[in-house]
């Protein structure tokens, strides 16, 4: 984003192209209701986005003609079952450009995804003098798994810095060249900020961490609902998402990994569905995705994933990450005018939200007063102690964007901030 006038007008002209954009709205039952006597406005779609049409109905139908057990059974239903659940798989490897199926296994979501990496691959690799870096601005789903991982192994976790008194400088790459050493086996980092917004240069942080020949870690929880992602294009080894910041259910999410790095891998969880063959004295395993899915796995939840899949892509994952960054930009330059705001993160682009403090008035009573106004924010840490506590805050009020957002909601916003601030005498 250039200068706020070019910002201003790039927004007014995009926001009138965006008629077809207030069709999405129609395709999501839930933003059809009243809170508080007033149209629901739902800003908290970076802790989880509302569901389409199109995806609740794959979970009906599925529960309604083909619910079985799947890779058991030979009988109609559990055979559908198993092409439902192996063609999500499948579909899923296409929506993030992985070369083979196989290299998706399926996970509640983004934690648990890092956690198999954090313990799977850490115990057979990490050693004393070996570093785990990641960075300042991970949220605790990126950070608590590799303090473990470096406690269990003698590894040593080392951070990369955000800059600015705001976090608006985003990572210090400078200081990559002294802490990405060889002595760094792995590299985990966020490709957006839940808590600033900040879209980090994944592919050149890739780029970096090869060279020193770190294996690579991307938690994607907040781009992979939001932006075109490849994983082949980066050359990360893993990459973590869930379904439910991308329209799809809660329960499903995914761990990507490399099939040569998954196949050396020993299995993080063991039971039924992942071995191939077990005698008193001990099993063997299948190869992935099976050796990570022991257990029933999660096969509506899959399948209704590949439909968000399907949605996500109908409405172009560009158009998708243009509309969201266009709502933050004016978001940003219509709160940017409230008396004793802070605003947080980069002033320039960033990924569809906002996080923001007023110093005289708690988050919690933002979000409350707010709430009033049938607006749907998140006030706290948003998982991100650390890096609050790094900024001199102890929670931010976050407004975050999607597809069915619009200007007029962003209006309403701003208009609930103006009450509240009245409220407490800022204003
Ligand atoms: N990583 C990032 C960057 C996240 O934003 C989140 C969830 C996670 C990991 C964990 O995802 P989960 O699906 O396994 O819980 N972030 C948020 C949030 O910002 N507000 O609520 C959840």
């Amino acid at each position: 984003m250039e200068s706020t006038g070019t910002i201003g007008r790039t927004i007014t002209r995009t926001i009138f192209n965006m008629s077809d954009w207030s069709n999405v709205r129609a395709d999501f039952p839930v933003l059809h209701q009243q809170v508080n006597g007033k149209p629901l406005v739902y800003l908290d779609n970076a802790a989880t986005a509302q569901k389409p049409r199109r995806v609740i109905d794959a979970l009906v139908r599925y529960y309604e003609q083909d619910n079985s057990n799947v890779h058991r059974g030979l009988h109609a239903l559990s055979m559908r079952a198993t092409d439902g659940y192996e063609g999500a798989r499948a579909r899923v490897a296409k929506f993030i450009n992985a070369a083979d199926p196989a290299e998706i296994i399926f996970t509640r979501g983004t934690t648990e995804s890092i956690n198999i990496v954090a313990r799977s691959w850490s115990q057979a690799h990490l050693k004393p003098g070996d570093v785990v870096l990641t960075t300042e601005m991970e949220h605790h789903s990126n950070l608590v798994p590799w303090q473990q991982a470096a406690k269990a192994s003698g590894a040593t976790l080392k951070y990369v810095p955000v800059l600015g008194d705001n976090a608006e400088g985003g990572l210090d790459l400078a200081a990559l060249d002294t802490l990405l050493t060889p002595a760094v086996k792995l590299f985990a980092f966020t490709h957006v900020s839940n808590t600033l917004g900040t879209v980090n240069s994944v592919d050149e942080l890739c780029r970096r961490a090869r060279a020193v020949g770190a294996i690579t870690v991307i938690d994607a929880a907040q781009s992979i609902g939001h932006m075109p992602l490849d994983v082949r294009a980066l050359g990360c080894d893993f990459l973590a998402f869930s379904g439910h910041k991308m329209c799809g259910p809660t329960g499903i999410g995914v761990l990507y990994g490399r099939r040569e790095l998954l196949d050396k891998l020993a299995p993080d969880e063991t039971g039924g569905g992942m071995v191939v063959q077990v005698n008193y004295e001990g099993a063997t395993w299948k190869p992935a995705p099976e050796r990570f899915e022991a257990g029933t796995p999660n096969v509506a939840d899959a399948i209704a994933l590949a439909a968000a899949c399907d949605y996500l892509d109908a409405l172009g994952r560009e158009k998708i990450a243009a509309h969201d960054a266009e709502l933050a930009a004016l978001a940003y330059e219509k709160l940017r005018a409230l008396p004793g705001i802070r605003l947080l993160g980069p002033t320039g682009a960033r990924s569809g939200l906002v996080s923001f403090a007023f110093a005289d008035v708690h988050a919690h009573d933002v979000v409350t007063f707010a709430d009033e106004d049938g607006i749907a924010l998140r006030g706290g840490h948003h998982c991100n102690q650390p890096l609050m506590r790094k900024l001199g805050l102890a929670s931010t009020t976050r407004a975050s964007f999607y597809v069915y957002n619009t200007p007029d909601e962003i209006d309403r916003l701003a208009a609930s901030l103006q009450r509240i601030l009245k409220f407490f005498g800022g204003a």
